[in-house]
């Protein structure tokens, strides 16, 4: 008997039960009508006097400690219902670490944002595109050297498929499919064939503006892009347009802003001259709105594009174009709150 109690003890303290189910055949097992426990306790009878004080303690001793180790289990369970079911949906959620936006996306977004409040609405295109809307509609010689191999990515060898060298493309498109008044701002990526350095990359990004209607002048053009220069770097930014040249544009300039780390006077970033150059613009040649079906005899147009690389350069100072595509978090952390 006294082994039997002192198995059934080791037995008890042992016992483990995954849910409610097994923690129940437990007790049926051990205290229930027909249990291991009551058993004992029917064979007590035949238990001789002298040991019955002693065996009857044990007994008892046994049945309590069974069913405080029961009740422990159960207690357990009820425990771990209760702390699922305390969850506090009022609790502040533990902080998610966010990514930040890329500088040449604020950028981007910037300049659309600008030239959206003076009507200009968003074109895109495709990055893999035809001689045809790349070039030729874009005023550029068949021997141009922009159509050499040097400079253009070509897909497979093939001459008349490319990754586009400017957004240009996307104009051309759009002056062939609409009629104007066209008023579009085309950003995108752009790829041309140079070697990686801290000034130039294969890719780069651009946004590109049009506006064709009748009656457009130099003077509505020298008029947005003084808007421009003040919204992007602040209203006391003077600008500066120099003659230049570009196939798709006669007459052409391009547009110096007054050096915003200076403001004018002259600093080893300007090169002391107070000035900083910007971007290239100009009146769309007539050969090009020709080329995409529109009658340059009753409309004019002006262009300008930009690198956005080069405005965030300047706006944020940075002097190395591969920081933009290394991806390197503590770059690309800087710009959190910008
Ligand atoms: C630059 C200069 C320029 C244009 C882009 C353009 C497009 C059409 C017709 C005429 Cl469809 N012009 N675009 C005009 C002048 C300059 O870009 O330095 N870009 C980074």
């Amino acid at each position: 008997m006294k082994e039997k109690i002192q198995a059934l003890r080791t037995q008890i303290e042992q016992l483990k039960a995954a849910n409610q189910e097994e923690l129940e055949s437990l007790r049926i097992k051990y205290l229930s009508k027909k249990g291991e426990i009551t058993e004992l306790f029917s064979e007590f009878r035949n238990v001789p006097n002298e040991q019955k004080r002693e065996i009857g303690q044990l007994l008892n001793e046994l049945k309590t400690m069974a069913q405080e180790k029961i009740n422990a289990l159960r207690d357990s369970f009820v425990q771990s219902n209760a702390a699922k079911e305390e969850t506090d949906l009022s609790r502040t959620a533990d902080p998610v670490a966010l990514g930040t936006r890329h500088p040449l996306s604020l950028v981007r977004e910037e300049i659309i944002d600008i030239f959206s409040r003076i009507g200009f609405t968003v074109a895109e295109g495709p990055e893999v595109d035809d001689d045809w809307h790349v070039f030729g509609a874009l005023n550029f010689p068949p021997e141009h050297p922009a159509r050499d191999m040097q400079d253009t990515f070509f897909v497979e060898k093939n001459p008349d498929v490319m990754l586009r060298t400017h957004t240009s493309s996307v104009q051309s498109r759009v002056m062939t499919t609409q009629k104007p008044p066209i008023r579009v701002l085309c950003p995108g990526r752009v790829y041309r064939n140079e070697a990686i350095s801290a000034r130039a990359h294969c890719f780069f990004h651009q946004v590109e503006g049009l506006y064709v209607d009748k009656n457009v002048s130099f003077a509505d053009l020298k008029q947005a892009l003084l808007y421009f220069a003040r919204e992007m770097f602040g209203t006391e930014t003077q600008i500066r347009l120099r003659p230049s040249y570009f196939p798709f544009t006669e007459p052409s300039a391009e547009m110096d802003i007054s050096c915003n780390l200076c403001g004018g006077k002259g600093c080893s970033f300007c090169k002391h001259t107070g000035w900083v150059e910007i971007l290239g613009c100009g009146m769309v040649d007539p050969n090009v709105l020709e080329a995409c079906g529109i009658d340059s005899h009753v409309y004019t147009g002006y262009a300008f594009g930009m690198g956005i690389e080069r405005i965030t350069n300047l706006k944020y100072q940075i002097n190395d174009l591969r920081l933009f595509s290394e991806n390197d978090v503590r770059f690309l952390r800087e710009f959190e709150h910008a």
